[in-house]
């Protein structure tokens, strides 16, 4: 018997809904949800690969106490009690949660209000932190509540996009398929795209402005001042629904004057620049999309406001097809902040220094310990960790080892720390290492709950597959350790439909249209009915029974004046500036077939085939003065940390930085943890750290050898300086570099694969090269190849195989040249992960005449015609063989 469910993709904020469905053996697949607002269908190659990352190899099943696996009465009361001896002898600001909108909004819910309302401290803060706390900074200060005003359809419907400092194409690909497809349907929309590097985002781009790292806040205060010179400013709008109007003016012109400073100062081109300030001056329908390029700064909240200034100062916001549209990251950071997850908000939108709203929370939650004070931001609360003040930590669904900056100093104060306590689905992360205590928490398919997406759209996530093992939710987990806490009555929770209720409940308590967040039109919502809620965005109210597309069509804020405020906006520099010693910028992010660190992207090896390996983005003419080779392995260093990742020389980087990928952990490499780079600056006042601009030197690894192993079952342990695991189709991938050389290779490689089987070798003691092939059952078990040099034959056709029941006569008298005959195709880096078709595949149909479009090498290739993530590198190889 097959059963479907309907649920939400676990990954981004764009919040696709998925069709999941389980076979008799078990097994599961997916499609996109035609009926989900979100995506209407569609779904990218992480969504399209689901299926592939919920088997139960790895992960963390059962609760463990010091490594020993203890039952759940244990480690709950050993939670509990490790917490109640810290806060009787050191306060409850000796405690901490660091959370993640990861989690669903019922976990969230209950974890902010137990160390919020009942611990009594507000030392509970989020990995959103890192990711949206710029952009919630920036609505707070202009519309007086974090309130995103836009949803997917003004993207479709406006006429002009600004894409400001986001991949949308790899990072929420499927809000950027809806662009593409507005696009094709009205040519007339224009898309510029502002980010100093050239992405895939830019395939869509009318106009592309790669300014100067860090130089948003001066683009847009001489928009600003542009938009008033040339007569764009909406006066009715400005005079009667805002404040501020004359600061900001002030600050832009006397910061940015005329277009020719602006394009100096960021690095543009004059001509450029104007377009863009024409373009948006005179288009009236504008959405301006922004997230990481411009939240993870120390100008973050400062970027926010200037763009939000220009569409207060057009009118152009809380119409369709218009406004300042901040898109989440992850599935729930929009949940987390309904929920108050960040440590200087309360709980529903409300302000912990507010005392009408503290003093509603205290009744509402019937308690007279709710928190009077904000509580640590992540970065400080790490530091404080690592200064002994917080003593006792639980994590909660994320993974801070990997991805705080100045990672290392974070892993060391959780080594030095009393206790660590890490909830995850994962039984080997770099922070359940760091553990004490282990909880096992229900993963994605199997936990049930509530997600709200970018556009304020709450959907369900419903679970499809059983509990496996011992794990639990994690309001569950966090109920029974505040139950052991003594607050049984306030924790009683049956189930997340409850939680959900009170959640609702408080939003619309005392509420009168005062507060933006208000989904006092699902209090009611039976248990069944909160199964069958259909995705609904938010505010739900009397007013509002079905949900609001849009905010701010009454231009009333929820400011004191009811006017939303201009900011004046004084540009920064950075905080770190290049030198001499870090002569470069380093630029972090993502790539497109990865999530953050791994734990489950990593699971699909169709994922993994797109990226396999980290790597350092560099123009040509650094590379040239920093003497890196393409393809070659380089040493990148910052005063914080170093790292090592393989070169790719490329002028879509701006001279001056570099860009390194944040998703590799020392689970699967060595040394490229990236974060143990990254400068732990943060905003002033959203304490979002600077992930984008830490001053870097580079400079050659200097190996004496390299080499790769490909084989059937993984390895124990590999022995050397570099080395980078991956999971293929059918085998383990290992890249190894070595500072030291390997005295008898043959010997090494026996030690490392297994030695049954039979053996073939090529060895070469004066070139120092090493090859070797074990055949096992007339099947390939594992092949290494060793040279001085990183030139060493491509991986994809000794990959391919792996999948052969049998190996070929043919392939066997290749095998140690690692490459096919003639008549033999190697297929090459991948390119479309849902249907496994590479690089040299598309080329040549390309080369050839048969594939002039897309289309062509969809209909003969079927690349890109299932998610459609990898489009825009199909347009690239067209492009590229066009020249
Ligand atoms: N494939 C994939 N998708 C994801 C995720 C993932 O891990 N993998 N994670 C999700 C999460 S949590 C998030 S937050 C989002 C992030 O989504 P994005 O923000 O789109 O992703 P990033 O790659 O971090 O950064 C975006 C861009 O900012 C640019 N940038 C750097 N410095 C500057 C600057 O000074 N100014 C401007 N204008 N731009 C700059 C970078 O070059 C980069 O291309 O992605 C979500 N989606
Ligand atoms: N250099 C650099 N650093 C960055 C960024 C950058 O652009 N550059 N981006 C930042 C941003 S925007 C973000 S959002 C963060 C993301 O960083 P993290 O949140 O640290 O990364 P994840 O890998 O998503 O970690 C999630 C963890 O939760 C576990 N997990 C998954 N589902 C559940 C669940 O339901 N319950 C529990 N208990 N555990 C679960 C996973 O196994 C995993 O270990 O990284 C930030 N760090
Ligand atoms: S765009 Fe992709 S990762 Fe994001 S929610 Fe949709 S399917 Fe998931
Ligand atoms: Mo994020």
């Amino acid at each position: 018997m097959t059963q479907s469910v309907s649920t939400t993709c676990p990954y981004c904020g764009v919040g696709c809904g998925v069709l999941a469905t389980t076979h008799k053996d078990g097994s599961i697949s997916v499609k996109g949800d035609s009926a989900h607002p979100a995506n209407f269908g569609r779904l990218c190659s992480k969504g399209s690969a689901l299926a592939d990352t919920v088997d139960l190899e790895g992960r963390l099943l059962h609760p463990y106490i010091n490594g020993q696996q203890s039952s759940w009465d244990d480690a709950l009361n050993a939670v509990a009690d490790g917490f109640q001896k810290v806060i009787n002898e050191h306060g409850p600001d000796a405690v901490a949660f660091y959370v993640s909108g990861q989690l669903l909004t019922e976990d969230y819910y209950v974890a902010n209000k137990l160390m919020k309302g009942f611990i009594g401290s507000g030392n509970i803060d989020t990995n959103s932190r890192l990711c949206m706390s710029s952009a919630v900074a920036g609505y707070k200060r202009a519309f007086g509540a974090d309130a995103v005003p836009c949803n997917y359809e003004d993207l479709e419907q406006a006429d002009l996009i600004v894409i400001e400092g986001s991949n949308t194409a790899w990072c929420h690909p499927v809000v950027f398929q809806r662009i593409v497809k507005a696009k094709e349907d009205r040519p007339e929309l224009k898309i510029v795209v502002i980010d100093p590097r050239k992405t895939a985002t830019c395939e869509i781009a009318d106009l592309h402005l790669p300014l100067k790292s860090g130089s948003d806040t001066t683009l847009f205060n001489g928009l600003l001042h542009y938009l008033k010179q040339h007569n764009h400013i909406d006066s009715g709008f400005v005079e009667h629904h805002t404040d501020g109007f004359t600061a900001a003016i002030a600050a832009a012109q006397q910061s940015s004057g005329t277009s020719e400073q602006v394009a100096q100062y960021c690095g543009l081109n004059q001509d450029d620049v104007n377009a863009f300030f024409h373009l948006f001056a005179n288009t009236e329908k504008v959405v301006t999309l922004y997230s990481q390029g411009v939240n993870q700064s120390s100008s973050g909240t400062d970027n926010s406001n200037s763009i939000i200034n220009c569409h207060l100062a057009t009118g152009r916001i809380g119409k369709p097809a218009m406004g300042p549209f901040s898109i989440t990251g992850q599935p729930n950071a929009m949940g987390g902040r309904e929920v108050g997850g960040l440590s200087n908000q309360l709980a529903a939108h409300m302000d912990i220094d507010n005392p009408t709203h503290h003093d509603l929370v205290s009744r509402f939650w019937g308690t007279d310990s709710l928190t009077t004070s904000a509580g640590a931001k992540a970065v400080d609360m790490f530091n404080d960790v690592a200064s002994g003040k917080i003593k006792a930590i639980w994590i909660m669904a994320t993974n801070p080892v990997v991805t705080l900056p100045d990672a290392d100093k974070v892993r060391e104060a959780l080594q030095a720390c009393d206790l660590v306590v890490v909830s995850d689905c994962e039984q080997n992360t770099d922070t359940t290492a760091c553990a004490d205590i282990l909880l096992p928490a229900l993963a994605w398919g199997e936990k049930c709950g509530t997600v709200t997406n970018s556009e304020r759209r709450i959907s369900r996530q419903r679970n499809i597959l059983p509990h496996p093992g011992e794990a639990e939710e994690d309001w569950w987990i966090i109920s029974h350790v505040a139950q052991r806490l003594g607050f049984e009555q306030q924790f009683d929770y049956r189930s997340s439909a409850e939680i959900f209720r009170e959640h609702a409940a408080l939003s619309g308590y005392e509420n009168k249209g005062a507060r933006d967040f208000d989904i006092s039109g699902l209090i009611e919502l039976s248990d069944e009915q909160y199964d069958q809620l259909e995705p609904v965005q938010w505010p739900i109210n009397a007013r509002n029974p079905n949900g609001t597309e849009r905010l701010f069509t009454d231009k009333r804020f929820f400011t004191a004046s009811g006017k939303a405020q201009f900011i004046a906006i004084q540009p920064r520099s950075p905080v770190n500036a290049p030198n001499e010693a870090y002569p470069l910028i380093l630029n972090t992010g993502r790539v497109r077939d990865q999530w953050h660190t791994m734990t489950r992207t990593a699971r699909s090896a169709k994922l993994n085939g797109h990226i396999p390996e980290p790597f350092v983005e560099i123009h040509p003419a650094d590379a040239k003065k920093w003497s890196v080779i393409e393809g070659a392995l380089a040493l990148i260093e910052s005063q914080w940390g170093s790292v090592l990742a393989r070169v790719q020389i490329t002028d879509n980087q701006r001279q001056g930085s570099v860009f390194i990928p944040m998703h590799w952990n020392q689970q699967n490499a060595s040394s490229s943890r990236v974060d143990t780079v990254v400068n732990p600056v943060v905003d002033p006042l959203s304490g979002q750290p600077e992930s984008k601009h830490t001053p870097v030197s580079i400079r050659p690894y200097q190996a004496v050898w390299h080499g790769f192993i490909l084989s059937r079952t993984p390895l124990p342990s590999i022995n050397c300086q570099y080395w980078l695991q991956i999971k293929g189709e059918q085998f383990w991938r290992y890249e190894l570099a070595g500072d030291t050389a390997i005295n008898d290779s043959s010997a090494w490689a026996k030690q490392h694969l297994s030695s049954d089987g039979e053996w073939l070798e090529f060895s070469d003691n004066t070139s120092r090269r090493y090859r070797a092939g074990v055949i096992k059952n007339n099947q390939l078990e594992s092949v290494i190849f060793i040279a001085p040099t990183h030139e060493l034959p491509t991986r994809s056709w000794l990959s391919q195989l792996f999948a052969e029941k049998e190996l070929s006569s043919e392939a066997r008298t290749n095998l140690l040249a690692g490459k096919p005959g003639a008549d033999q195709p190697d297929i090459g880096p991948l390119i479309c992960a849902c249907f496994g078709v590479g690089e040299n595949t598309i080329k040549e149909a390309i080369a050839c005449g048969d594939a002039k479009t897309v289309d062509d090498i969809g209909k003969q290739l079927k690349a890109g015609t299932n998610c459609g993530s990898c489009i825009p590198e199909l347009k690239k190889l067209l492009y590229a063989t066009a020249k």
